[in-house]
């Protein structure tokens, strides 16, 4: 494959400043030992600014967890993806799980939010997957075929040659149950044979991230994978050593 892996942080609600320095400042080696591997972190917003600071001429690119789906407006408490371009910002999150169950984001939401994030032109992560109720009914593939066609009906086809996917069974979020590199693998070709049904080169180029409780030890399996190329890491992210295990196994 030529799709190069993309191992990526994603930090939540957690951090300080003394944190963020130390973090980025221990991620620094691992990344540098690692250039085939593209690396990234997505701090809370009110880090980015230091975290710019510290990543300057690093390899590890800045990531955001959401963005409005305005650039700018009487939307109190929000952050833009306008904003994020003064502050280094490569990806932008968009569709996590948790934005979607615990601040009520629809999948037309989640295109709108999409479609803001490259206007800016920043990289979205769109971020889809299934609960465990639909998992255990086999709705895998159904549920993230309509995650997908949201976005593809708002943004077009095309709109997925500057994006990344992110597949986060919502079962397998912080739980410490990873999917099997092998169901994994299954549900990312799914994935990507839908898109393909859309635009073939497309599809053969987009990077598919797994996520979901993905550790050192668990890497390397899911990596080995055809259609995963990278992974959007939650609580292993946090540690400095376990995420770079990770990118050591990509
Ligand atoms: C899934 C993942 C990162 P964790 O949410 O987005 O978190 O690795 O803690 O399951």
């Amino acid at each position: 494959t030529t799709r190069q892996t993309l191992v990526m942080g994603n930090w939540k609600l957690n951090g300080n400043k003394a944190m963020v320095a130390k973090l980025i400042n221990d991620l620094q080696a691992p990344a540098a030992q690692h250039p085939n591997v593209a690396v990234a972190v997505c701090p809370p917003v009110l880090f980015l600014g230091q975290a710019q600071a510290l990543l300057t001429d690093s390899p590890i690119a800045l990531g955001a967890q959401d963005a409005d789906l305005h650039s700018e407006g009487a939307f109190t408490g929000e952050n833009s993806a306008v904003m994020y371009q003064e502050f280094g910002v490569h990806y932008v999150l968009v569709g996590h799980s948790e934005r979607r169950t615990l601040h009520g984001e629809s999948d037309a939401m989640v295109a709108a939010k999409f479609a803001a994030v490259q206007q800016a032109g920043l990289t979205p992560v769109l971020c889809i997957g299934e609960t465990l109720e639909q998992f255990e009914a086999n709705e895998t593939q159904a549920v993230v075929e309509r995650q997908l066609q949201e976005v593809i009906a708002h943004c077009g086809i095309a709109a997925f040659s500057k994006a990344v996917i992110a597949y986060e069974p919502v079962w397998a979020i912080g739980t410490g149950k990873t999917a099997t590199p092998e169901i994994a693998q299954q549900v990312h070709a799914a994935i990507r044979t839908f898109i393909a049904g859309f635009d073939t080169t497309v599809a053969a180029k987009i990077q598919i991230l797994y996520g979901g409780s993905v550790k050192g030890a668990s890497a390397a399996g899911l990596f080995a994978m055809a259609d995963i190329d990278g992974a959007l890491v939650g609580g292993a992210a946090l540690q400095a050593e376990e995420f770079a295990a990770i990118i050591s196994a990509g």
